[in-house]
């Protein structure tokens, strides 16, 4: 696989030199200064990749150019996004960038509700506790109808354990957790400027009223047809992003989440540029998903691998594990030895040595990417010497 790092751009701490001294080969990067919805043209993109380029480093991966919420739940403008989407990607097509990921997940990109649980080792970890999640959706959002989305189990816990911790501060972290921190540099929806993020998020919320999973999957599909011209033009690979969690949240519809999920999208547009970015974290942090299984099932459909994993506890709360889980060991076998040149990056890793003091986008550490990277190119390494 080639060694590729998520990188947020010229004013980025961790710079291109930096990241060539760490065995780093392409970049996975988007023009995050164009808000969502707006044409890349040439010029801008080109300025990336020249940039990129006078560094010694390929931009590999486009991750993301978004789709715009309104292609999402087919708005009345989602033609002519679709449009301006199909000349974004031409104009990357003609500069050579050929892979790019997005994600069809409604409102929220990813969700965590702790972004600095502290491991006995003194670094820390993005953390997934039900309990506060649930305390977030009935008590903080007080969304309709959303105690019936949680099983007995999880209401106790959350009664029992977070109502009690909880106060304005408490409140106040855990939304910036789930819906500021984590989704503003992704996604554009809500930043940290907003002053009501919840007043916001419940009228994101809205426009998903009426949409079940059939609904977006069509919706999906739709736009996969309209763009596959371009794709076929520009030999232009998608990769969506699969849906994290893979679970059920907040009353959205949510259709990348399983075998199911992922084998109805690939059937719905069977061209071999509607692929998948395999996420192996996304993927198992849902309990009903065997990762390593569906690694092989999806290998020739995956143009872009994501290398982390979680690990989900009997609560349902989930954790990321170690880059040396042997789940993902047997997963970079399957992709090292049937996808060798496919882009794969590692994310996140812990906060360690000092990272928890640089303000990165969570998850995106610099010494915790880094010893994730140089564990995923031991495997890597090993795979080559021992298996081919
Ligand atoms: C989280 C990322 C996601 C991903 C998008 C792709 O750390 O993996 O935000 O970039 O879902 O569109």
């Amino acid at each position: 696989m080639e060694k590729t790092w998520r990188w947020f751009g010229p004013d980025d701490p961790i710079t291109l030199d930096m990241l060539r001294q760490i065995g780093v080969e392409g970049i996975v990067t988007a023009l995050h200064h164009i808000p969502n919805g707006e044409i890349w043209t040439e010029e801008e993109v080109n300025k990336m990749k020249d940039f990129i380029e006078t560094h010694g480093l390929r931009w590999s991966v486009v991750e993301s150019l978004p789709v715009s919420e309104e292609i999402k739940y087919a708005g009345p403008g989602r033609d002519e996004l679709i449009e301006k989407y199909k000349i974004s990607l031409a104009n990357l097509g003609k500069a050579g960038v050929r892979t790019i990921c997005y994600n069809f997940m409604p409102v929220l990109d990813w969700a965590r509700t702790d972004l600095e649980f502290p491991n006995p080792d003194g670094t820390s970890n993005l953390y997934f506790n039900r309990a506060e999640f649930a305390y977030f959706d009935i008590h903080i959002l007080k969304r309709e109808g959303a105690e019936k989305d949680y099983d007995g189990a999880t209401l106790k816990r959350m009664n029992d354990e977070i109502k009690p911790k909880m106060n304005s501060e408490a409140e106040k972290r855990l939304v910036e957790n789930i819906i500021v921190k984590t989704q503003g540099f992704v996604n554009g929806n809500i930043s940290e400027e907003d002053l009501d993020p919840v007043g916001k998020f419940r009228e994101l919320l809205a426009l998903y009223n009426g949409i079940d999973a059939e609904t977006l999957r069509e919706n999906m599909a739709y736009f996969l047809n309209a763009i596959m011209p371009v794709c076929d033009e520009y030999d232009i690979d998608m990769c969506v992003h699969p849906d994290d969690p893979p679970l059920q949240i907040l009353g959205l519809p949510r259709i990348v989440t399983c075998d199911e999920d992922i084998r109805k999208f690939l059937d719905a547009v069977p061209n071999p540029h509607n692929g998948l970015t395999f996420c192996a974290g996304s993927l198992s942090a849902g309990a009903h998903n065997d990762v390593v299984e569906l690694a092989k099932k999806y290998a020739d459909r995956t143009h872009f691998v994501h290398a982390r994993i979680c690990k989900v506890q009997p609560d349902g709360d989930f954790k990321e594990s170690s880059h040396l889980d042997p789940r993902l060991i047997e997963i970079v076998r399957t992709f090292e030895l049937r996808r060798p040149g496919v882009p794969m990056r590692v994310d996140h890793a812990p906060l360690m040595l000092g990272d928890e003091k640089m303000g990165y986008n969570a998850g995106y550490s610099f010494h915790g990417r880094m010893l994730a990277l140089g564990e995923i190119a031991g495997v890597m390494a090993a795979v080559n010497t021992i298996c081919k």
